[in-house]
């Protein structure tokens, strides 16, 4: 199936609507924080796709949501991956000089300013979590809730036990059980989160809430195949970023354990069960059905 200029249309709004709440909510500092806030704003607004606030919000559409609340919840979400970009590019992790066709935040900036400004958007997206608009809008329980699945996704539960299992398994062959870890772990957990953050606040019931969960650890597995896919054949100029570098890295890639074949042949099971899951639901979850797709034939 190839995806209708409608939903290129609307990814490109919600995009603009999540840049704009961004540039909103975290602050530009004067003073000794001024280098630390141009950092973080030149990381955050380097060109990233907004796959996971566009989840928040489209999430809460598929329960019946307004999404307009949610931007706080979005911006904090995009905040905890621009931070774990900045931190996964630094000379003691990747060592990368560029990201989205631009030099990492340690190349433009220096080292150090790198960790704190990750350090910094880290701590900025638990501040936008307990955001007044948050909590005029939405019952506290949800929001602790909510609190619960990001931190649990974003630290030593998910996103950073990902990282460790990944920096342990370099240049030494690894077994489908590590691989399956890093790839839950440093990648599908957050984007798992997002999905059903925003549902969660918007007051999904326990069945939704399976199906958007299900849904979200599906995507988030196909993305991490379709990465490893992009690094092996994607467009260096697309990508922004030399390709071949896990190869170079001897990272822990899933067509490295089963071949282009049966990654591109994974990717489209979980394409395909992830659709399954979102049965439940009618056209309120089209744009979640659309965005499966579109991490399956991503270029970027
Ligand atoms: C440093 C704690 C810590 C974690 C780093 C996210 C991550 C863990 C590492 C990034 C390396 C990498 C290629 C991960 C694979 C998937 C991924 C998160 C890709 C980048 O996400 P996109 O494509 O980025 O959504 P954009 O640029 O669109 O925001």
């Amino acid at each position: 199936m190839s995806l209708s200029p409608r939903f290129f249309e609307r990814l490109k709004s919600w995009q603009d609507l999540v840049n704009g709440a961004l540039e909103h909510m975290v602050p530009r500092l004067s003073g000794p924080a001024a280098r630390l806030t141009e950092a973080m704003h030149y990381s955050l607004m380097a060109g990233g796709k907004r796959l996971r606030p566009i989840l928040v919000l489209a999430g809460a559409e598929a329960v019946g949501g307004s999404f307009q609340r949610l931007l706080p919840l979005a911006c904090a979400i995009e905040c905890i991956h621009t931070y774990s970009l900045i931190h996964d590019d630094l000379p003691a992790m990747d060592d990368d000089d560029l990201r989205r066709g631009k030099p990492t935040c340690h190349k433009a900036f220096d080292e150090a300013t790198a960790i704190l400004a990750g350090d910094a958007l880290l701590t900025h997206a638990f501040r936008l979590l307990a955001h007044e608009d948050l909590e005029a809008a939405f019952p506290a329980d949800r929001l602790f809730r909510v609190l619960r699945l990001i931190s649990e996704a974003a630290g030593l539960y998910g996103m950073v036990a990902g990282q460790m299992a990944d920096l342990l398994a370099e240049g030494r062959p690894v077994s489908p059980e590590e691989l399956y870890f890093i790839h839950h772990h440093k990648t599908a957990a957050l984007i798992r989160a997002s999905v059903l953050a925003g549902a969660v606040l918007c007051g999904a019931d326990p069945e939704e809430e399976r199906a958007l969960s299900d849904y979200g650890w599906k995507i988030g597995h196909a993305f991490q195949i379709v990465d490893d896919i992009l690094d092996l054949e994607g467009d260096e100029e697309t990508l922004g970023k030399p390709v071949g570098s896990d190869l170079e890295k001897k990272k822990a890639t899933y067509p490295a354990l089963y071949g282009l074949e049966g990654a591109r042949k994974e990717a489209r099971a979980l394409l395909q069960g992830a659709l399954e899951s979102l049965e439940l639901f009618g056209p309120e979850a089209d744009f979640l059905r659309d965005i499966a797709y579109y991490v399956l034939e991503r270029k970027l």
